[in-house]
């Protein structure tokens, strides 16, 4: 046995008696496992009459791969990703560590209780990194990487937090997901490193088994992109029996069978196999004498020993590896989906439950008394106090910090103001130029920016320059692990960026993938938790193709990460971009976004506003991700004082409303020139009409939505919304103009029941100038004159 000779002597058990104390662990969680999913379909009282549901065959599918790693390999920096369906044996095992209450897991897939699929915020911070549309997991084990190299890199590691390995444990049918491969290849130009990609082969997906030698090309690609591969295809028992006289021609059947045959004979066991192994080598004299002396169990327990399967296979694969470096390696361990449950291999049984009568029959095999189905140790023939010390021997058991595996980054301070470039009188603005300067400024890194300069990392999927994120790029360079010049300036040939990269750089530039965009966002908004340094992410990105990466969108705001989102240009006032780059959408998914607030500022004093609230808010406890929507339009920049309170809160009234006031109108963004010039028309035949600037209705409907509900329990106190309008009329009209749906708005009018007309972009745009575009979609000044006398009048 070579397992202790390999690497570091990391416990002095005897390695016989370790693989024991391995199987019985790995007997514990497929038991735990299927019995918390069996409890909360069976056991549980259940109301609805739904199916509760859960993923006993996942679940047993990755037992060994999970065993290995928590119990052998991992060390307490490591991060892990758990595939989404296996969350049942993530927690038992987090039971078995004393990490998990017992309590707790009887209550999966129940209100307040465990969540299905591993989840960062809701089941707390063990969970490394939320896992449940797939892909996204295991891509952000890469992202985690890269974020943990910068971190590191940039000397902003706490004291004791070493950096840890990256470990994915994947569904196969996880590898269709075109996500993985934006991955792979923003993995290998960034040369991320110490990532581990465990792939769990049960050649199963949801709806049935997948198609043969998909692996060859699977492997082909990673390998391309410069990542190990380690297959693990067959256990030791099977690797016995091909080493016997005519046992490469049970190899050769084995690697020739196809996968939906495997599959079945798994399901259907012994007697089928060997009729299978029979029908074609029943004449070959080695294969008889390996397969006659075997009873059909045994043959069956034969032909399922896969490599994904066998704890020393894939405990000395991974410590193999682990000796070897740090290179990206992908394990392809193979597996059998519900292996040691009734329907192991069976096509239909990604969702498949065990019966009463199964479980009972499985009952007695694991030697679980009834009453005490939750006992760590029940049922296993190792004494409880050797399991208790080995599992307090083992390396994960260590806290990773004196706060567990959440890690703390003080808050970095923010000035309390921010000033708004300065426009020469008659000039135009766009905020999109005032961000891109405002953030520059803060890149000079002087007095009251200092700190916060260190801590912002800029990243863009390939539109750095074209989003006005160059001057700050220009000041703090790009991030990459090695040192590269940048050859144009070597060159001395002129150009307007910098762009030499080096391990201080600070803007970590993409390929166009939006996916990766937020999946880094994700990783770096998570680094004061994951690796105890705050980073103030910003990213940049066209606003339309907020669509391209919205899954992972929402998986970053699912973990609570905190970031600055910076979409520009926006709209239809990109005018001559034509539909595809319009967006229309973006402020109802700024509004639908929980743990994202949305904002779209008009002029560069908000903008000033709301790009420091920014960074404050996301350093709050109860903060949140913020998103702000700009624009290339260039407008006039008015000169006042605003009140920060009142932009942060959503909207304020630019001209107020006498009281009593049967008119309103709402403007949102670039189209406030147009709001005004009408707003001029309107004063004239409705004096005490009132104009509002609305820099968030998210933030006001979010709000209004709250306030509604507290005044449910009696403690409500009006919404920011509400005080708003309260001096308009009972019966006043509003009419409101975005450059997005106006669906955006059209809410406003229940807040106190006035009427609403909602302006704004219900249809694909096209190719304009923004004269053509405004009134072709009813936006311009003549639109909103319209709108207003149609509300007046109905
Ligand atoms: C993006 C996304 N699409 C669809 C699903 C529904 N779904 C859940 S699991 C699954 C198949 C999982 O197969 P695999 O990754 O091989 O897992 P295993 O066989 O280990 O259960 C699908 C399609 C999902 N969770 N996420
Ligand atoms: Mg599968």
């Amino acid at each position: 046995m070579t397992v202790q000779g390999k690497g570091k002597a990391r416990h002095l058990l005897g390695s016989t008696r370790r693989i024991e104390i391995l199987h019985a662990l790995e007997r514990k969680l497929l038991w735990l496992s299927s019995w918390m999913i069996h409890h909360a379909n069976h056991i549980r009282s259940n109301r609805d009459g739904l199916k509760v549901g859960g993923h006993q065959a996942s679940c047993a599918s990755c037992i060994s791969i999970l065993t290995a790693l928590y119990f052998d390999i991992l060390k307490p920096a490591d991060r892990v990703a758990v595939k989404p369906h296996a969350g049942p044996v993530f927690h038992a095992i987090n039971y078995l560590l004393g990490r998990q209450d017992r309590a707790k897991l009887e209550t999966l897939r129940q209100f307040g209780g465990i969540q299905p699929y591993p989840s960062r915020v809701k089941d707390g911070s063990e969970v490394d990194f939320s896992t449940g549309s797939v892909g996204l997991g295991v891509a952000l084990a890469s992202f985690g990487s890269l974020v943990q190299d910068y971190v590191h890199l940039h000397r902003l590691a706490p004291e004791g937090i070493p950096p840890g390995r990256h470990v994915a444990v994947v569904g196969d049918a996880e590898l269709d997901e075109g996500n993985i491969y934006e991955a792979l290849l923003e993995g290998w130009k960034h040369d991320i490193r110490n990532v581990w990609w465990v792939v769990d082969y049960n050649r199963q997906s949801l709806d049935s088994v997948v198609p043969d030698r998909l692996f060859g090309r699977i492997e082909g690609l990673f390998r391309d992109m410069g990542w190990n591969v380690v297959t693990l295809k067959y256990g030791r028992k099977l690797e016995a029996a091909f080493a016997r006289p005519d046992g490469d021609q049970l190899r050769c059947w084995i690697d020739d069978c196809p996968n939906s045959l495997y599959a079945a004979l798994t399901f259907q066991g012994g007697a089928a196999w060997r009729a299978a192994i029979l029908a074609e080598l029943g004449r070959v004299a080695g294969i008889r004498a390996i397969i006659d002396p075997l009873s059909d169990e045994e043959l069956s327990a034969l032909m399922n020993n896969l490599g994904g399967h066998d704890i020393e296979t894939l405990t000395e694969a991974f410590r193999a590896q682990d000796a070897a470096g740090d290179q990206p390696t992908c394990f392809i361990a193979y597996t059998i989906k519900g292996m040691g449950l009734p329907f192991a291999g069976h096509k239909d049984n990604h969702a498949g439950l065990m019966t009463k009568e199964q479980m009972e029959g499985f009952r007695a095999a694991m030697k679980i008394r009834p009453g005490q189905e939750w006992g760590e140790f029940e049922g296993l023939d190792v004494p409880e106090e050797e399991l208790r010390d080995f599992l307090a021997s083992i390396d994960f058991a260590k806290p990773l910090s004196p706060q567990g595996r959440s890690l703390q980054s003080p808050k970095i301070h923010v000035p309390e103001h921010f000033a708004a470039p300065r426009v020469p009188a008659g000039r135009k603005h766009s905020t999109q130029a005032a961000f891109g300067e405002i953030l520059a400024e803060i890149g000079r890194g002087q007095g009251e920016n200092a700190d916060l300069a260190k801590r912002i990392v800029t990243t863009s999927p390939d539109v750095t320059v074209s989003t006005n994120l160059g001057p700050w790029v220009n000041r703090r360079g790009i991030f990459d692990r090695h040192k590269k010049n940048d050859v144009f300036r070597d060159a001395k040939l002129a150009s307007a960026q910098r762009w030499g990269m080096s391990p201080e750089g600070q803007h970590v530039e993409l390929g166009i993938a939006e996916q990766n965009l937020f999946l880094l966002l994700a990783g770096l908004g998570l680094a004061d938790r994951l690796y105890g340094a705050r980073l103030l992410p910003v990213g940049t990105v066209y606003d339309p193709f907020v669509n391209r990466g919205l899954d992972a969108l929402i998986y970053a705001c699912y973990q609570d990460a905190r970031f600055l989102l910076v979409s520009t240009p926006s709209g239809l006032t990109l005018a001559p971009e034509g539909g595809q780059h319009q967006s229309v959408n973006t402020p109802l998914i700024g509004m639908a976004q929980d743990r994202l607030v949305a904002y779209e500022p008009a002029h560069a004093d908000e903008l000033a506003i709301l790009l420091r609230h920014a960074f404050h808010h996301m350093q709050q406890p109860d903060g949140s991700a913020v998103w702000l929507r700009l624009s290339t339009r260039g407008l006039e920049q008015p000169e006042r004082n605003l009140d920060p309170a009142a932009v942060i809160a959503g909207a304020y009234w630019l001209v107020p409303p006498a009281p009593g006031a049967s008119f309103a109108l709402a403007y949102q963004g670039a189209l406030a020139p147009e709001a005004m010039a009408a707003f001029t028309t309107i004063r004239e035949d409705i004096p005490e009409a009132g104009l509002l600037a609305i820099t968030s209705p998210d933030k006001l409907h979010t709000d209004w939505v709250a306030a509604r509900r507290k005044a449910r329990t009696g403690f409500g106190a009006l919404s920011w919304i509400e005080t708003l309008l309260e001096p308009l009329a009972a019966n006043a009209a509003l009419v409101t103009v975005l450059d997005g749906h106006p669906a955006a708005h059209a809410w406003l009018g229940s807040v106190r029941g006035q009427k609403v007309v909602p302006l704004g972009v219900d249809r694909f745009g096209q190719a304009g100038d923004i004269p053509d575009l405004y009134r072709e979609y009813g936006l311009d000044e003549a639109a909103i004159l319209d709108a207003s006398a149609q509300a007046l009048v109905s």
